[in-house]
């Protein structure tokens, strides 16, 4: 190309003589088995050889969107809910549209959300943080004190513990962001909660930690004190930006690896006590109801787990037979993911997928396989393994173990059937 400036016309032009020419693209065969149309295409495309609206007109300036949003065309990816799932939606929750993402990182504004009195609105400048009980002192800290600790920054999921529970009994809800979109993924920054327990004195009987956010719930969780000395953090940052008011704005616990309750939001006050508190949840709710009326308490890490997000029901494949890209994501509470299998005959054979992007401990994973669809119809399956050699079971192999009553913690093998026409389905096979 010369470099005088050429204007959009010009280069229109040059485009039309390239196409009638028949030129054919260097690199045209790898491009003929992808399925990509080549340039010497004997119709040509309008999109190419005309000019279009958007190379004529002058674009937005700099001072048109002072904090940015995603495109137009990209309105449809979007938090969605579940009507009938909740009463109320202040006492609710929405799902991540893990069909529409990639890579590992969920972006601020998809995160699911889950709360039990809605969104509280606090300003940083009237927040505090209480630290008391079996200490040498009491502390109440300031946003402007905590940004005086050491900090961390740490890429860790979130997972309700609640995610699949609607999938016990059967194949129910038709799309990922429905069946697993209780979960993110998101780089925090913060201050490691050990300085700050250090700061105030641990008595020598501290075993257990009270959260509480300061939300119109007042959510409490039990915490024992080996895991807030190991890998939580109180976290002031999402993704490099202040936590949204959704994520628990101004500040937040992050308990790398276990369920999603005990990740206090809005965080207010932390007791330390000698024996875990009784929840008035306790009963009904975070315990796993088991198939004799016994229930599991204390389930806090989230097994490893992993989900085909594309082709999925939201995300059928319209691009007919030949190559395809299948893609999801997989994570465990207890480390690193190490291997991702995949299935498309239901569970008969399985091949490696490749997993690329950082593998980090406690982080979704993204994988990959790519394959030649024959346009018969696929059964699709991932199942994960993670570094301690935890293996992600089928549905019926977790019935067994905790029969059909519970709701949390269903980290079962998800099936999505695809059909001839590419459209793809939430089904379960024995
Ligand atoms: N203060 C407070 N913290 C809370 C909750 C809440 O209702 N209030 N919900 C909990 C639950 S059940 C989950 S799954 C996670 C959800 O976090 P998210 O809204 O950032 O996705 O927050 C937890 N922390
Ligand atoms: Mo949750």
């Amino acid at each position: 190309m010369s470099d005088q400036p050429m204007d959009k016309t010009d280069l229109n032009a040059d485009r039309r003589r390239f196409l009638r020419g028949g030129i054919t693209a260097a690199g045209g065969l790898a491009a003929a088995t992808l399925g990509a149309r080549t340039a010497s295409s004997a119709t040509p495309d309008p999109l190419i050889t005309e000019v279009q609206e958007w190379n004529q007109v002058l674009g937005d300036g700099v001072d048109a969107a002072p904090y940015g949003v995603p495109s137009e065309f990209e309105a449809h990816v979007v938090r969605r809910d579940v009507a009938w799932l909740t009463a109320d939606p202040v006492s609710s929750v929405n799902f991540t549209p893990l069909h529409e993402l990639d890579g590992i990182i969920t972006p601020n504004g998809l995160c699911f959300e889950r709360h039990h009195g809605g969104v509280a609105q606090i300003s940083p400048a009237d927040h505090r943080l209480m630290i008391h009980g079996l200490v040498d002192t009491p502390l109440v800290f300031t946003m402007q004190d905590l940004m005086r600790f050491p900090r961390e920054n740490r890429i860790y999921f979130l997972e309700c513990a609640a995610n699949s529970g609607m999938e016990w009994r059967g194949a129910q809800l038709n799309g990922c962001q429905f069946t697993h979109g209780m979960v993110h993924n998101v780089m925090y920054t913060g201050v490691p909660l050990k300085l700050l327990l250090q700061e105030a004195g641990l008595k020598p009987n501290a075993a257990w930690l009270l959260p509480e956010g300061a939300d119109a719930s007042g959510m409490t969780r039990s915490i024992p004190l080996d895991k807030a000395l190991d890998d939580c953090l109180v976290a002031f940052k999402m993704n490099g930006e202040a936590l949204r008011p959704e994520q628990g704005y101004p500040v937040r616990l992050v308990v790398p690896g276990w369920e999603g309750n005990m990740w206090v939001k809005w965080l207010r006050r932390i007791e330390v006590g000698d024996q875990p508190w009784h929840h008035r949840e306790e009963t009904s709710k975070y315990t796993d109801l088991m198939a004799d009326g016994k229930a599991r308490r204390f389930t806090w890490t989230m097994d490893v787990k992993s989900v085909i997000t594309n082709p999925s029901p939201q995300a059928p494949i319209l691009h007919g037979r030949g190559h395809t890209v299948l893609t999801g994501l997989a994570w465990s509470g207890h480390g690193k993911i190490k291997r991702v299998d995949i299935s498309i005959d239901g569970g008969r054979n399985w091949h490696s997928a490749r997993i690329d992007g950082p593998s980090l401990s406690k982080s979704l994973h993204r994988f990959y396989y790519e394959f030649d669809w024959d346009g018969s119809e696929l059964l699709l399956q991932s199942r994960a393994m993670d570094e301690f050699g935890n293996i992600q079971p089928t549905k019926n192999a977790l019935r067994a173990v905790r029969g059909e009553n519970s709701i949390y913690h269903n980290n079962g093998i998800q099936t999505w059937q695809v059909r001839s026409n590419g459209e793809t389905e939430n089904v379960e096979i024995s």
